[in-house]
């Protein structure tokens, strides 16, 4: 199977984004959105951003009541914290972010070197929905319009919202579309039987567990009939959750979704699904094996290791380049083809 990863990988580090204020550091740059706009490549990236830790604290940033930035300090020797996990900490019974999440754009004429351009700023937490931050967008083109559906995370829970542009300067929101818990969110690129559709990733704890489910609309705004189409699988590489990638992909066979599957152990591996053309909810094949599993060395080491997590790619013909979130850290690409991966279910 051809998986060819970027010679030139890592694509992006912390190193080649400014903070957002003085007051930040970059702690990683993850999972990005991608899309072609005016002739180049764009990449909506997730930057996770918190102040200079200090010896003896934990600090980290989240919106306040007014929407301003405000800094917290937790003392790291206190017997109320559990900080076992990078990402998240409990304190006194709540859980925060260990950083904070804004959406920067770069661009790129040749889908390898990427830079800023000052005219897009990208989107940064607006709201008390967001006030932990924003995370893995997925932008689809529809037409002339990009819809954008991201991870709104705040104390209320972790949801999907969306937001919809044309120039990448002025953004519609749609607010709220898919309450928590949920995430992993992508729209089909056109109407099947006349209804929009997307991916989503609900969790459910109890009964179930963190499957994915596919729903459908007329506007875009209210999603309704939804169905489970696929689960975790036991004693397997996607056994513990999965969600979708990007968009998926219509080929002669169906449609194609890359999506992310972890274990037990936390390690983040990328498979492919097949969905029925007119009836998506049908699941037509599955990866058995994962087409990419975290091994090299910026795949398993970084801020949280053994981590391949995939939310967007361009498309051309048999051709797809896609871009995918390292251990957490880097921003990363490989070259795939449609039809060995079709050819692998
Ligand atoms: C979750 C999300 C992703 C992240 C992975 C691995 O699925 O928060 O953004 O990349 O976990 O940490």
């Amino acid at each position: 199977m051809r998986i060819e990863r970027f010679i030139s990988n890592p694509v992006l580090t912390p190193e080649d984004i400014r903070p957002s204020t003085p007051l930040m550091q970059i702690e990683c740059l993850l999972n990005p959105g991608v899309f072609r706009f005016r002739g180049k490549t764009w990449l909506l990236i997730r930057v996770a951003e918190r102040p200079e830790q200090k010896v003896g604290a934990i600090s980290f940033p989240i919106l306040d009541h007014n929407n301003d930035i405000k800094v917290f300090h937790i003392p790291s020797d206190s017997p109320e914290l559990d900080a076992s996990d990078p990402r998240v900490i409990n304190y006194k019974g709540c859980d925060y972010l260990t950083t904070m999440s804004h959406l920067r754009l770069v661009c790129s004429e040749d889908g390898i070197h990427f830079h800023e351009d000052q005219r897009y700023a990208g989107l940064v937490p607006s709201d008390q929905h967001e006030s932990y931050g924003i995370e893995d967008c997925r932008v689809c083109q529809i037409d002339n319009r990009y819809y954008l559906t991201y991870t709104a995370v705040s104390p209320d829970g972790v949801a999907v919202r969306m937001r919809e542009t044309e120039d990448w300067i002025h953004f519609e929101d749609y607010g709220i579309i898919l309450p928590p818990h949920n995430k992993d969110c992508a729209l089909f690129t056109e109407k099947i039987n006349d209804r929009y559709m997307l991916l989503h990733r609900p969790s459910s704890p109890e009964i179930g567990g963190n499957y994915i489910w596919l729903a459908e609309s007329t506007d875009l705004i209210h999603w309704g009939r939804h169905s489970c189409v696929a689960k975790t699988r036991p004693g397997m590489w996607d056994s513990a959750r999965i969600g979708a990638g990007c968009s998926p992909i219509r080929t002669g066979k169906g449609w194609l979704e890359i999506y992310h599957g972890a274990d037990e152990n936390n390690r983040y591996c990328l498979g492919a699904m097949l969905l029925d053309l007119k009836n998506p909810s049908k699941v037509l094949a599955r990866s058995i094996a994962p087409l990419m599993v975290p091994s090299e060395p910026y795949e398993m080491a970084g801020f949280f290791g053994n981590v391949i997590f995939t939310n967007g790619h361009i498309v051309d013909g048999d051709d797809i380049t896609m871009y995918y979130g390292a251990s957490d850290s880097v921003i990363c690409a490989a070259k795939l083809s449609v039809e060995d991966i079709l050819s692998s279910l």
